[in-house]
């Protein structure tokens, strides 16, 4: 037991000087709560033993175990954020929080499943600078998802090959194309000329429909020089607006994000959470959950992140966990597992804040819904989002449509369509060919089994 990491009498944890955690945390051997202080100690300024040249000062930034249920093994954990490297710094923040801990021998499990940034600390930090809203204007498209894909296959395919994709999708009116989290520069598709050929694309694209077209370039990369110069190439050959930059947020690295949130404020920041199943599987016993996962991103500056597809979809994922991970990115207040999340300051002043913005409040993030998602199933996930406040992407969902992937983005927008206009999409099939065989091919949708809304 580490002593001086224990205070279950802490007076107002939300005072402003702490961000709040909660983990579930099962010991090796020890109990709970003194195992739940040497994770305190740990994670903030100590390590396995009280050392000598501990100060004053430095207790005063000492984590605190300030309440913990034995029944279900939770642990609260209150961090004072100064601890923090004032350059509203995430990675800094993850390797305190969920640093050294997972390797921690006294901890079985240790899971991060929600936490809490008073006010005052999210001030410090960027949030996004773009956002769903943006992309909305640039598109002229206001009253449903943004419809989308990503190129599959997933690599393979030349630049022209590539971008002959775009330009089908686009033809067939899709919104939004991205690049697949694997994107790079490699010697069969060459990243300059994929943005070349995408960028013919896009112009044809753009002439023959008469609609405005968005792509989403992954500049991930294995140093931030190439990176910038990915991203320069884009901002130099596309117009403001039709491009957004994609970064393979954990494994490229939240400073990667970071970076380009603050380099190209105006530009959608679209993290792909590659990766992110080894933390936040439900049966994985050590990590973080969506929701903590998407609570960063927002507080980094993501855009957008992917959410899962709550169910509807080829990847694991809860309707409740990607639903409560879509509203923390989306609205103004929304409840976690265990704290109501406000992004800003002002409703603490003003009852009628939801109404009203001030610079305080951290702008909203878009949720991106993808992973085995097909025209036919477009409703189900539009029913349990309750709002059409999202991106989604069809990779398989559009190129394995049997006339190809013109008839793919039409097929998906004609499920929007027959969606707008509460059409059954089986009726609305019977005289839109694409919808048709579609969903002779996907199968008929199936009926939700959840009804939770966004
Ligand atoms: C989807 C996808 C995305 C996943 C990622 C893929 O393709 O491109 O990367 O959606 O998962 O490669 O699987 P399909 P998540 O549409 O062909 O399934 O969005 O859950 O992070
Ligand atoms: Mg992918």
């Amino acid at each position: 037991m580490q002593k001086a990491y224990l205070k279950l009498d802490l007076a107002n944890p939300q005072n402003g000087q702490y961000m709040l955690a909660v983990f579930h945390l099962v010991p090796e051997s020890g109990d709970l709560l003194s195992t739940a202080t040497e994770v305190a100690a740990e994670s903030s300024t100590g390590s396995n033993m009280e050392v000598g040249t501990a100060t004053d000062f430095s207790h005063s930034l000492d984590a605190l175990v300030y309440k913990v249920d034995e029944q279900k093994n939770l642990v609260w954990i209150a961090y004072p954020w100064r601890l923090f490297d004032r350059g509203g710094n995430i990675q800094n923040i993850l390797t305190y929080v969920v640093g050294n801990v997972f390797g921690m021998k006294e901890a079985k499990a240790l899971k991060l499943l929600d936490v809490w940034f008073p006010p005052e600390m999210l001030e410090k930090y960027d949030g996004p600078a773009c956002n769903i809203d943006n992309l909305r204007e640039y598109l002229n498209v206001y009253d449903r998802p943004i419809l989308g894909t990503i190129i599959k296959p997933k690599a393979g395919l030349t630049a022209s090959q590539y971008a002959k994709a775009c330009y089908d999708f686009w033809s067939g009116d899709g919104d939004f194309v991205k690049n697949d989290e694997p994107q790079a520069d490699q010697d069969f598709c060459p990243y300059e000329q994929m943005v070349k050929s995408v960028k013919q694309a896009m112009d044809k694209a753009v002439e023959e429909t008469g609609h405005k077209k968005i792509h989403s370039f992954n500049i991930s990369a294995a140093d931030f020089d190439t990176m910038i110069k990915r991203a320069e190439l884009i901002k130099n050959t596309f117009e403001p607006g039709s491009y957004a930059f994609l970064v393979d947020g954990i494994t490229a690295g939240w400073t990667a994000v970071q970076t380009i949130r603050r380099r190209y404020p105006d530009v959608f920041l679209h993290f792909h959470r590659a990766m992110h199943g080894a933390f936040t599987r439900e049966e994985n016993p050590i990590g973080f959950t969506n929701l903590v996962l998407a609570k960063f991103a927002r507080l980094a500056g993501a855009s957008g992140i992917h959410v899962g597809t709550s169910g509807v979809g080829k990847m694991a994922g809860s309707p409740d966990e990607d639903l409560i991970a879509s509203r923390a990115l989306l609205k103004f207040k929304s409840e976690g597992y265990f704290f109501s999340q406000e992004w800003g300051k002002i409703s603490r002043v003003d009852e009628d804040s939801a109404r009203i913005k001030t610079e305080d409040e951290v702008k909203k993030s878009t949720p991106i819904l993808s992973g085995g998602l097909n025209p036919t199933k477009l409703k189900a996930i539009i029913d349990i989002m309750g709002t059409v406040d999202f991106i989604t992407t069809m990779g398989a969902g559009v190129h394995a449509h049997p006339d190809g992937t013109k008839a793919g983005a039409m097929a998906v927008l004609q499920a929007c369509e027959a969606y707008q206009k509460k059409i059954d999409i089986n009726e609305y099939a019977q005289d839109h060919k694409e919808l048709a065989r579609a969903i002779e091919f996907f199968g008929a949708p199936k009926k939700p089994t959840e009804n939770n809304q966004v």
